[in-house]
């Protein structure tokens, strides 16, 4: 039986970009059942809770965020998703459906989000 309390809890924002990259690397590499997840929806009574946890432990609380055990945390997915892989002998860049989401969807998400503050900021 797996000991719930050894296992990384990782905190994510309901439908955030970079807690689905996270989410599709424990998908494709098999490993739901080796952590838990809390997830929130903005504006609920459970992020309060989230972010009153992590905040102690983080300069910045962003999501994902990640408590690999107990007292150490992190909050920045690439390196939540090198710890889990590392952790499970997991290599990420043979991994296609990861692969192609951080190479596409994101990629395309982050350039738009980008491109969007530089036409506001030129408007202004
Ligand atoms: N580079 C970070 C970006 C994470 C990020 O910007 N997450 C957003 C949610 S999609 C966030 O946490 N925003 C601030 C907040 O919700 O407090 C990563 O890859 O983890």
């Amino acid at each position: 039986m797996t000991d719930n309390t050894l296992k990384p809890i990782l905190y994510f924002k309901q439908n955030c970009p970079f807690c689905f990259k996270v989410r599709l690397f424990l998908l494709e590499a098999g490993l739901n059942e080796d952590v838990e997840i809390r997830e929130f929806v903005s504006g609920s009574p459970a992020e309060d809770d989230i972010r009153a946890e992590l905040s102690p432990h983080l300069d910045k609380v962003s999501f994902p965020a990640a408590r690999l055990e107990p007292g150490r945390y992190i909050a920045e997915s690439d390196d939540i998703v090198a710890f889990l892989a590392a952790k499970a002998g997991r290599e990420p860049a043979s991994m296609p459906a990861f692969t192609n989401y951080v190479e596409g969807p994101l990629k395309l998400v982050m350039n738009l989000w980008k491109e969007n503050i530089e036409l506001k900021a030129a408007a202004a």
